[in-house]
């Protein structure tokens, strides 16, 4: 069977699903064979060359009009177009997967939630850092229980790109389009991980407190003479309480001078530690029982996630090969009629810990999660 793909949005997501779904019947003969069908996106011009360049048949300006036709659809325009065209083809049955957070906010995410457990097809979550080979290795190591009981969790998201007031505006720094900040674009990632990771050994976060800032208020416009207010977090910080009485600290910012991508990940229990950082994404820190401090192990063994189907131990791989896991995981589970995570229903309570931290900045209190 092939499955064909309705994709909309073509820019940095759109170029890094389309590399996946190219790069799968290389390195992964077993995935799903899938036709690469429809691109959809407004600007007819740059569209027809995306399409192009991305291996597409089709191209269409109307989501709507693609969803009958194809099989699967992947939805990563911006956040606010993020609800109406996946509920359409949940509602058609067409299995989505929808770029991260699920929603700008907690009530567009809920809809959403419900229209995934209506449906009978997968809906994911395109929370792509799960599907590092060391991250896999450090949830095997958390789920062995070689970690003990879990104490601290630290988890970073560090960029720098909007450290220059000149910087331009964005659609990602507007509240209507965006829902928030940093706190939304790159701590949804960090909560996603935390809960993958720790989820089933320290239970769910059960309250935080949570602080927005932001740093710059109005940013110019491209081409133009004009300036737009940023309506959202250029940062974030928030303290957590898991289920067990672990203690967690989250911090994300796009003003962190000096770090580019960085996404660190640390966890402490009674018998071991880890250590993580998306920079030295083939690394993982682990101090185990026996040994006095942290030992680097190089995630590439042919035994470790993913790698068999890349290159021999030590020949690293990087950021885009987590695109290409992700989606060999979600198109397996289309074919074979099996269950994806991260699903709709991971996002949203992902959602849930990012309203939490939100409405503790304003109300300068700890909430709890139900
Ligand atoms: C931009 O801040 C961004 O591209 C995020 O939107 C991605 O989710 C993250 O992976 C890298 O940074």
């Amino acid at each position: 069977m092939t499955l064909d793909i309705g994709m909309l949005g073509y820019r940095f997501m759109g170029q890094a699903h389309s590399n996946a779904l190219a790069r799968l019947p290389m390195f992964f003969p077993d995935a799903p064979e899938v036709n690469r069908h429809t691109l959809v996106g407004r600007d007819e011009e740059a569209l027809a060359d995306a399409a192009d360049r991305f291996g597409f048949e089709h191209t269409a300006t109307d989501w709507e009009d693609v969803i009958d036709d194809v099989d699967v659809f992947y939805n990563l325009g911006p956040n606010h177009l993020h609800a109406e065209p996946s509920i359409a083809a949940l509602e058609a049955d067409v299995p989505v997967l929808c770029e991260k957070p699920l929603a700008p906010t907690l009530d567009e995410a809920e809809p959403m939630r419900d229209a995934a457990a209506d449906a009978d097809v997968p809906a994911g979550c395109a929370f792509n850092y799960r599907f590092v080979p060391a991250i896999q290795y450090a949830k095997g190591l958390v789920e062995d229980g070689e970690l003990g009981d879990i104490h601290h969790v630290r988890g970073r998201y560090l960029q720098d790109w909007l450290v220059d007031p000149e910087a331009p505006w964005a659609w990602r720094m507007d509240k209507d389009l965006a829902g928030s900040g940093a706190l939304g674009d790159l701590g949804a990632h960090t909560v996603d991980l935390v809960r993958f990771l720790v989820g089933d050994a320290a239970g769910d976060i059960e309250r935080v407190s949570g602080h927005l800032q932001t740093f710059v208020e109005e940013r110019p416009v491209p081409d133009s003479d004009e300036t737009k207010p940023v309506t959202v977090d250029d940062a974030y910080t928030a303290q957590a309480e898991f289920e067990n009485g672990a203690i967690g600290t989250l911090e994300a910012s796009r003003f962190a001078n000096g770090h580019k991508n960085d996404h660190t990940i640390e966890i402490q229990g009674s018998e071991g530690s880890l250590k993580f950082s998306l920079e030295r994404l083939n690394e993982l820190e682990y101090k185990s029982a026996d040994s006095r401090g942290y030992e680097t192990i190089l995630v590439t063994d042919e035994s470790d996630p993913y790698v068999e189907h890349w290159w021999p131990p030590g020949h690293v791989i990087g950021w885009e090969h987590t695109f290409v896991h992700e989606n060999y995981e979600f198109l397996s589970a289309v074919a074979e009629g099996g269950e994806f995570h991260p699903s709709f229903e991971d996002a949203y309570e992902v959602q849930e810990v990012l309203d939490a931290i939100e409405r503790s900045d304003e109300t300068g209190e700890w909430i709890a999660l139900d």
